[in-house]
């Protein structure tokens, strides 16, 4: 007797693809036109859910960004879709890579405007993915499934969507298997050579470092390296989504706000401007003049083609940035240099009455693991964060380079799911927690180890602080930036998840204590000033 072997349907076909490529986790939030993929959901895959599509976005961000793989995204056709739009925007931004699958109704009643169809399923995510499908055909999903993790997962890295119509999940198909495909980019080897002979003539050289160093695999050893070999001062790039450099080293001389004119005075004197892994510059408020300080000239080395093009003066490579970096090591040895100036450290923060960001913060500073990982959504504790909460290795800080809120409370549930060795801590601001309050159902749910700390500032003080800049009065504070009256314990316990609430600087060392220790997610709410 022969046993035959089960016949490959597009759902198994997409299964046993994503088992290759090493995707065994799936985010979603389910409605009808998804559920044919679940039927005999295999035990191999594990389904994380979040109460909203933004949630799996973010989750699913995070996920991708802490593995450096695709993450895999099911939402609910159209209305799922836009409901995660914001967080898509963000992913983007980051560089995430990510299939994000949509449903579509049944092929035979599309003619007929059935609910919940998707219109135009394909346009609706852009221009915030690196591809959009809807496959003329059921049998080819399992192969635009494969498309879209190549292009997902080929610099620049990014989300990609797949609309797939409910009935395609259980038709006959061909069976789809994963290839090798080139992911690293060798960086135009005659720019190397313009931009190690620069690095060779430069009296005063300063590295501007972005996220794109931590995204690549080797990136941060080799541009501590480069820059201890350049004697370089090496400044953190306005909004960088991730730490590129150890913000401990005697080279590292703080970080670049996102204003034109402040990028110029902070980096005068310096002859040689060299971009690693970061826009040059990205810039939040209007702005005039140079982009640089008279007499210094720009090098960029950046993942992304499209970055190269819109950079407004010098020279940019793109590609590998461990690549490029490593190539530049090779060069012979520049002459001695002097090293800049050391950074001046921030003067203890004291307690305060009501209390100071920056004690809270300080005081993590010295409670949590170096290795713990941080991901940060608090705009106004940021600058307070870049000089009290310094970051000293790879892959421990995150935040978005988008500028949406709602994505770091969910992102860093992702971060938790991908490293269950480590502790996660989530440095959220009040305003920006209520975007994405179910992510702690998740974390509930998953017993995620995970340490929220909730700034609660009773305000959208980002927004006040920017007051001035558009015309208002000093100390005005602006319509609809109130908060009051928000309960994160409350918010927190309600969806399974332990809390608790400090606003007395004496005790806000041991609850932060307590909460760090925790095994599983724990809250604390902390009343700032
Ligand atoms: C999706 C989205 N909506 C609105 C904003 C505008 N915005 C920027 S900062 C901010 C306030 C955030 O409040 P909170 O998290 O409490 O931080 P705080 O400003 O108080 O430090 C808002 C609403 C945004 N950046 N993203």
């Amino acid at each position: 007797m022969t046993t035959s072997s089960p016949p490959v349907t597009v759902r198994s076909a997409v299964l046993q693809l994503l088992r290759e490529v090493g995707i065994t986790t799936i985010f979603g939030n389910p409605g009808s036109t998804e559920l044919p993929l679940f039927l005999d959901f295999p035990d191999d895959f594990r389904y994380v859910l979040g109460l909203q599509e933004s949630l799996v976005l973010g989750m699913a961000d995070g996920f991708a960004q802490a593995t450096r793989n695709a993450s895999f995204v099911n939402l609910h056709s159209a209305a799922g879709v836009g409901h995660a739009m914001g967080n898509l925007f963000t992913a983007y931004k980051n560089r995430t890579p990510m299939i994000v699958t949509a449903g579509q109704q049944a092929r035979a009643i599309l003619p007929y405007e059935p609910f919940l169809y998707s219109g135009q399923a394909t346009e609706l995510p852009k221009p915030y993915v690196k591809w959009a499908v809807e496959p003329a055909r059921a049998q080819d999903v399992p192969q635009a499934i494969a498309r879209a993790y190549y292009v997902a997962m080929t610099p620049p890295r990014g989300p990609v969507l797949v609309s797939v119509p409910a009935d395609d999940w259980q038709q006959a198909c061909e069976p789809v298997a994963a290839r090798p495909v080139g992911r690293v980019l060798r960086p135009d080897p005659a720019l190397l050579q313009l931009f190690a002979a620069k690095l060779q003539a430069a009296r005063r050289p300063a590295f501007v470092v972005g996220a794109a160093v931590d995204r690549d695999a080797g990136a941060w050893d080799a541009v501590v390296a480069l820059a201890e070999r350049h004697a370089a001062a090496v400044f953190s790039a306005p909004m960088a989504g991730r730490a590129g450099f150890p913000q401990d080293h005697r080279l590292f001389a703080g970080f670049l706000p996102a204003m034109r004119e402040r990028i110029v005075q902070l980096l005068a004197g310096h002859d040689l401007v060299f971009a690693i892994g970061a826009p040059a510059f990205t810039y939040h408020v209007e702005g005039q003049g140079p982009h640089l300080p008279a007499g210094a000239e720009l090098i960029q080395l950046i993942d992304d083609p499209d970055t190269a093009a819109w950079t407004p003066v010098g020279a940019s490579a793109f590609g590998s940035i461990a690549a490029g970096v490593q190539e530049l090591l090779g060069f012979p040895l520049p002459p001695q240099r002097s090293l800049p100036p050391p950074r001046v450290p921030a003067p203890r923060a004291e307690p305060g009455s009501p209390m100071s960001t920056a004690y809270v913060l300080q005081t993590l500073a010295e409670l949590r693991d170096p290795e713990s990982v941080v991901y940060e959504e608090a705009p106004t504790a940021r600058p307070v964060m870049q000089r009290h909460l310094p970051f000293t290795r790879p892959e421990t800080f995150y935040t978005m380079c988008s500028g949406g809120l709602g994505h770091g409370l969910p992102a860093a549930v992702g971060v938790a799911l991908a490293r269950p060795q480590a502790k996660v801590i989530a440095l959220i601001g009040d305003g920006s927690a209520m975007y994405s309050i179910q992510a702690l159902w998740s974390a509930a749910q998953l017993q995620l180890p995970i340490t929220f700390l909730i700034l609660n500032n009773g305000a959208y003080a980002a927004l006040n602080e920017f007051a001035p800049t558009f015309g208002f009065a000093h100390g005005a504070v602006l319509p609809g930036t109130q908060l009051p009256a928000i309960d994160f314990v409350g918010l927190a316990r309600a969806q399974g998840c332990a809390g608790e609430r400090v606003a007395d600087p004496a005790q806000l060392r041991s609850a932060m204590q307590r909460a760090l220790a925790a095994p599983g997610p724990q809250l604390l709410e902390i009343v700032v000033a």
